[in-house]
């Protein structure tokens, strides 16, 4: 056998567009080592049960004094805070809706959580953020109903200029990531763009 042709030369490199991603994993959101962990707060903004105690736990009493300052968030805002003893840097409170049968603007307020947290973000240059399922526990929203308003407004958040580049949904329990994980394979594993 002769030699064999050179290959073709490799075309010249070119550095791909930043590749935007979000992703579902089981977790405790407090030991997210991310930019900014988002907090499902109450409209106090003074701490509470579930996510909201565990983050003001870890976080330490500092981040209480920088919420009382703050002087509460209404429902469908979002406020930002450092993260003081967490090890994410900052922590964005945002109020969800109280679910009462979805007819008093539950699905609006519950997306106004998701796009006004990743504003906030990318106004500080935050590259990744940790959403816990906002709503879906002492509030009582529907996990499937809020998890795909949850991936829709994210998904469509990361195709806009932004800052952020990770969006990780941290789920408490098996059945609330398998929610997740089917809405994210529904349009390829988990792809922003
Ligand atoms: N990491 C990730 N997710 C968690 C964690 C954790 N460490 N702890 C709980 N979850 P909830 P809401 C999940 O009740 O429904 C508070 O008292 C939990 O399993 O924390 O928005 C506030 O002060 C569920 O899937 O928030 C408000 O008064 C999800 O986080 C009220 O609860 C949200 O459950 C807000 O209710």
């Amino acid at each position: 056998m002769g030699e064999q042709p050179l290959p073709p030369s490799p075309a010249p490199y070119r550095p791909l567009p930043p590749m935007k991603q979000f992703d579902a994993i089981q977790g405790d959101i407090t030991q997210q080592r991310l930019d900014a962990i988002v907090n499902a707060a109450n409209t106090t903004l003074l701490g509470g049960g579930g996510v909201d105690g565990a983050i003001h736990r870890t976080a330490g009493p500092e981040l209480l004094e920088a919420c009382r300052a703050l002087g509460g968030c209404p429902t469908g805002e979002a406020r930002i805070t450092r993260g003081y003893r967490l090890p994410a840097k900052y922590v964005i409170h945002t109020v969800g809706p109280v679910w009462s049968g979805g007819r008093r603007g539950e699905p609006e307020l519950l997306r106004a959580c998701y796009v006004k947290s990743l504003r906030l973000a990318s106004e500080r240059g935050i590259k990744s953020v940790a959403f816990p399922s906002i709503s879906t526990g002492a509030y009582r929203y529907p996990i499937e109903q809020a998890a795909r308003i949850a991936v829709e407004t994210v998904r469509e958040a990361l195709g806009k200029p932004t800052s952020v580049d990770l969006v990780r949904f941290v789920c408490f329990s098996a059945g609330d990531l398998e929610v997740y994980r089917q809405l994210l394979g529904e349009r390829g594993a988990g792809s922003g763009t």
